[in-house]
């Protein structure tokens, strides 16, 4: 296959911080399995993003294994996409550094992730919490990625890594791809369904806020039960309705009916009837996932291979374009 008849590269990462949520798996995770008919697909744990807010080594060594097996559970195949922890490829830091030295103070000081995770961490603001978003941008530019799948709290990091990338192309000679973010029609923002104003996140400290797509079905109902609505009764898409308009979307992701199919669907019903159903929906298009990461956990000499293979893989392709990076910007060739 020629240069311009190449498959497009989809690269995405997510943070080794818990067990995915209903959020993570609406918004980008389910799009990663059917991307791979149709793209080179690299996926990878961020674990190394994860250490910009303190962890306790056992649990996070857990918590990392859990979400590689929970990645190949979502529908990644080990073999058709190159799936990898990142701590396993020295490059992305390697780059990391370079992208760094054309990335300004300023630009990162607005990175309102940034700003909410110091609010959040204020005894612990340290500097990998500020050049996060220059590692992801290495993560995404050492593959020459083309599309990104994110949720749409990642874009203003996206953006971030487009302008370091037309900057280097332009001081040192086209190096690499200018990436394009890839977001989800419906479900880039799943809501909290305790105060649904805000995004549901691993890290919410009410329980009842946030589905895991491990939670038993008696845990789903439990929690969809409890989802905060308004004190009107009607079941339809609108403005200031914002726990509605969740479980809406909530029930069209998982259902595949349009928001407009749902509506009429509850036409008449109440709040109670609807909760349970849009709970049962849920449980029932998140069991598979679950039956399947208890299998793969019972294997872990199967999830090593896996890792160590993506690992490999992962570097030979990054060493391309570091390499090219680094011969542009001066460094010395020593092979
Ligand atoms: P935390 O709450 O601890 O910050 P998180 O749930 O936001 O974690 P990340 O690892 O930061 O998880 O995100 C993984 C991916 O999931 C990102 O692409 C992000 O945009 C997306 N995402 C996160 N939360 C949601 C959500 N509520 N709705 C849709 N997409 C989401
Ligand atoms: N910052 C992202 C995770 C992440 C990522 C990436 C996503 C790290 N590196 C590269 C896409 C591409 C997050 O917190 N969700």
């Amino acid at each position: 296959m020629s240069e311009t008849e190449r498959k497009k590269v989809i690269l995405s990462g997510i943070q080794p911080t818990g067990v995915f949520t209903l959020g993570n798996f609406m918004g980008p995770i389910r799009n990663w399995g059917p991307l791979q008919d149709e793209f080179d697909c690299i996926y990878f744990i961020a674990d190394q993003h994860a250490i910009t807010v303190r962890k306790e080594p056992a649990a996070f060594r857990k918590q990392t294994i859990e979400s590689y097996a929970l990645l190949l559970a979502c529908g990644i195949d080990p073999k058709r996409s190159i799936a990898f922890i990142q701590s396993h490829n020295p490059n992305h830091a390697q780059l990391s550094w370079v992208l760094g030295c054309v990335t300004q103070f300023g630009e990162l000081s607005r990175m309102t992730q940034f700003k909410d995770k110091a609010a959040k961490h204020a005894d612990d603001i340290n500097a990998g919490l500020f050049t996060y978003p220059v590692l992801m941008a290495a993560d995404i530019l050492t593959y020459n990625a083309d599309v990104v799948p994110i949720g749409d709290d990642q874009r203003q990091h996206l953006e971030l890594a487009r302008n370091i990338a037309v900057r280097f192309n332009q001081r040192y000679g086209d190096t690499f791809t200018v990436p394009e973010g890839y977001f989800p029609k419906v479900g880039a923002r799943i809501k909290s369904l305790q105060d649904p104003t805000k995004k549901m996140s691993k890290s919410d400290d009410n329980p009842n806020a946030t589905v895991f797509i491990l939670d038993d079905k008696d845990t789903i109902m439990r929690k969809f039960k409890r989802a905060v609505t308004d004190s009107d009764s009607e079941i339809r898409f609108a403005e200031g309705k914002d726990g509605i308009n969740n479980l809406l979307t909530i029930y069209s992701c998982a259902t595949g009916k349009t928001i407009e199919e749902a509506e009429k669907e509850f036409a008449g019903k109440g709040y109670g009837d609807f909760k349970l159903a849009v709970g049962e929906t849920v449980a029932d298009y998140l069991e598979p996932v679950r039956t399947e990461f208890a299998r793969l956990m019972e294997d872990k000499t199967y999830l090593k291979e896996c890792w160590t293979d993506g690992a490999q893989r992962a570097f030979r392709l990054s060493n391309k374009v570091l390499s090219k990076a680094y011969r542009k910007i001066g460094f010395v060739d020593y092979r």
